[in-house]
């Protein structure tokens, strides 16, 4: 059916979507990186509804920018450059603890920002990985490298009994959809440079303004 169709993770769609964000002056389009945000979803979807605590947070968080960009004030939040300035100079961020906006744009895109360094570690774990190699210890490995670090105990200590049923290195990389699965590792080696620079972009914009601690 056409609505299977839609919830189907396909690794080359996300990577097409992450294509899309950087302007010619590497500004990043928001609209294109809550859809990338939509498609990695997806595969989070389809490992199952243990799952479920993680993708209801980023579709959470994916659903407060999406809101933005529809709203009266969307064409201040066209790319990421263009809503902090918006945000900041309009006093719509809470800076040093939550207060009157606990819902900025800026806290809420630096909850992805910081996820999307985690999904580059483990998929350049996944990319070099072994036939027999563990998903659930990539996983852990690049989270506590990451992640981790911005998490409570009681999240950590959920995130990893959650990646201890990860599917192994076949099934994750069926789930993938790519075809012929040998294009898996190649694709990858196209994909995380251009999710590295995304990120990048976005990490020297955030330190720029002193917001990579936003409460
Ligand atoms: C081709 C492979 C693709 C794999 C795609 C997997 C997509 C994963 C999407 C993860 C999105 C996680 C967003 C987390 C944002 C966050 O840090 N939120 C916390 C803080 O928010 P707050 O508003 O309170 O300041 C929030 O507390 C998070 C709660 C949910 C637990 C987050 C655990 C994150 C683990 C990330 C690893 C996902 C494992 C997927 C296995 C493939």
């Amino acid at each position: 059916s056409v609505t299977a169709e839609e919830q189907k993770f396909c690794l080359k769609e996300v990577l097409d979507t992450f294509k899309l964000c950087l302007t010619e002056n590497k500004e990043v389009y928001l609209e294109h990186y809550v859809a990338g945000w939509r498609g990695l979803v997806k595969f989070l979807n389809s490992l199952g509804s243990i799952f479920g605590f993680i993708s209801k947070d980023a579709v959470n968080k994916i659903q407060i920018l999406v809101t933005y960009l529809n709203g009266e004030n969307g064409s201040q939040y066209v790319t990421v450059q263009s809503m902090v300035k918006y945000e900041l100079d309009n006093e719509l961020v809470d800076i040093t603890r939550r207060g009157s906006h606990p819902e900025s744009g800026c806290r809420t895109l630096l909850r992805l920002h910081r996820a999307l360094r985690w999904l580059e570690l483990f998929l350049e774990r996944l990319r070099t990985s072994s036939e027999d190699s563990k998903t659930s210890v990539m996983c852990a490995e690049a989270y506590n490298e990451s992640l981790a670090k911005h998490h409570p105990w009681v999240i950590r200590k959920a995130a990893g009994m959650a990646f201890c049923v990860l599917p192994g290195r076949p099934a994750f990389f069926e789930v993938m959809n790519v075809s012929p699965p040998e294009q898996v590792v190649p694709m990858l080696g196209e994909a995380i440079p251009l999710i590295s620079e995304v990120y990048q972009v976005t990490e020297g914009l955030y330190a720029q303004h002193n917001l990579l601690d936003l409460p």
